[in-house]
């Protein structure tokens, strides 16, 4: 990054994604960027994005588990947006060979029927203005080395967002006890990791209601018919050209995931 400016970092974090390739933190060249400033960064690159020609359809929460915290070495959740360049359909293949260095995780998603509009979102106020629950999984693909950075860095690159899938089978939030719900991940055939709801902030619906509360401080809120992406529930694997990823969830039903070149 040459300068300490919105429209530099916005810029490099867009030529990054378009040319497939990582490089250093903002933080390198502009160690105090502040989480206000990252916010407007991000906002600033979907800015970008819409202006030539892509949709918001939806959030994402990011770094929801605690295992996923320790791991990237940031304690805190973030959000990001969700575009239609971004979705895939059930069963298309994933194009790995167009991105940098692909992860792919499990999550629960959330397709809402009500505007929810924090600051002041519950747990339970969240919940009621949900649609249906889907399984999920997401593909992650940071702009920065290695998949390390800080938390204003992960922020405006729009927590690493980059692909993702939802199921069809869409199962209706009442009667669920989406704390439990079970997740077996299994990699090319062998199961390597396993999870509950719990993962996620101790129940996917603290995400959701942090995700209102946090985009009302940004003056926005979660519109009727946006997707919501919880947040991993597992830790996130390599996704590679031919290699297959299943999520087997214990209601919400299978997700599988394919990349290609
Ligand atoms: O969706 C996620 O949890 C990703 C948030 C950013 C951290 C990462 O790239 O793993
Ligand atoms: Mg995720």
């Amino acid at each position: 990054m040459a300068d300490r400016t919105i429209e530099t970092a916005v810029a490099e974090l867009l030529r990054r994604e378009r040319d497939r390739e990582d490089g250093g933190k903002v933080t390198e060249r502009w160690p105090d960027l502040d989480l206000g400033t990252a916010y407007r960064i991000q906002d600033a690159v979907l800015d970008r994005k819409v202006r030539d020609g892509e949709t918001v359809v939806g959030v994402k929460l990011g770094l929801t588990s605690r295992a996923k915290q320790r791991r990237m070495g940031v304690d805190v959740p973030l959000t990001g947006w969700l575009t239609d360049a971004m979705t895939m359909a059930p069963g298309e293949l994933a194009p790995v060979g167009r991105l940098i260095h692909p992860r792919a995780e499990p999550e629960i998603a959330f397709i809402m029927g009500e505007r929810l509009s924090g600051p002041g979102v519950t747990a339970e106020r969240a919940m009621r203005a949900v649609a249906s629950v889907h399984a999920a999984f997401e593909v992650i693909d940071s702009r920065f080395r290695d998949f390390d950075f800080t938390l204003p860095d992960v922020v405006a690159d729009n927590a690493s967002s980059s692909r993702f899938v939802i199921s069809a089978r869409a199962v209706p939030p009442d009667g669920l006890d989406l704390a439990a719900e079970e997740c077996r991940l299994d990699v090319d055939g062998r199961t390597v990791d396993t999870a509950t709801g719990a993962a996620v902030l101790g129940h996917p619906a603290n995400a959701l209601a942090l995700a209102a509360n946090e985009l009302a401080g940004r003056g926005k809120a979660i519109e009727p018919g946006w997707i919501v992406l919880t947040g991993g529930l597992t830790d996130a694997h390599p996704l590679r050209a031919g290699g297959t990823l299943c999520a087997e969830f214990a209601s919400l039903g299978a997700l599988s995931l394919t990349g290609t070149t």
